[in-house]
């Protein structure tokens, strides 16, 4: 089955194909001839995930799907959460995003944190919701290099290695996002059309 993922990510693209398995091939916008970068204007990680799985249907007429994913900081009062992107700069930096939130947890002593993924699905015309939680903790330097955004800094609960020192197989079996794709994939294989 072709699915479209509303997604300029290539590391989302690459965690969330592994996950369907063979049965679903991954287009993205610009296959579809969407170049443009898809708003994200939302305030909330649910209200991104529709506006980018609605900005995709409204011009291909086609099913699909968008993910939008939050880092939940207790101590930082859940920030960086929906502007996890866009924490130190308006752009994708990673490294100043990590840098940030190491200055901002400096002296902290509750480090527990969270990834939320939320994945908005338009199939037939109708939306559908499925979310993607991870509890675990940020760590006082980055360590690991796979993986992508904050995973350097983020340590799983009952793990003691980053997600970035992990495969992409060991990230997909307990992150955010594997969780929330094994939901849309329980959902599209009970509900085939
Ligand atoms: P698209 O909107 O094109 O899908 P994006 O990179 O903007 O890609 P999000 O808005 O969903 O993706 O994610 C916001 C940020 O959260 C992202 O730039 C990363 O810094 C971070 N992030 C998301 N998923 C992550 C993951 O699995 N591991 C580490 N950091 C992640």
């Amino acid at each position: 089955m072709k699915l479209i993922f509303a997604t300029n990510n290539a590391h989302k693209l690459a965690e969330v194909q592994a996950v369907l398995g063979d049965g679903y091939t991954l287009a993205t916008p610009r296959d579809c001839g969407v170049e443009e970068e898809i708003p994200e204007t939302q305030p909330t990680l649910e209200g991104n995930a529709l506006q980018k799985a609605r900005y995709l249907h409204e011009r291909t007429g086609l099913d699909c799907f968008a993910d939008d994913t939050g880092l939940e900081v207790a101590a930082l009062g859940g920030a960086p959460g929906v502007r996890s992107a866009r924490y130190a700069t308006e752009g994708h930096d990673f490294a100043a995003n990590n840098r940030l939130l190491l200055r901002n947890l400096e002296g902290r002593e509750d480090r527990r944190a969270r990834f939320r993924t939320v994945i908005a699905l338009i199939r037939g015309g109708e939306e559908h919701l499925f979310e993607g939680i991870v509890e675990g903790r940020i760590v006082d330097r980055e360590t690991g290099c796979e993986g992508f955004g904050y995973d350097p800094l983020f340590v799983p609960d009952g793990y003691d290695r980053t997600f970035a020192e992990m495969t992409p197989d060991q990230k997909n079996a307990v992150s955010h996002r594997g969780r929330a794709v094994r939901r849309l994939v329980d959902f599209l294989r009970t509900n085939e059309r």
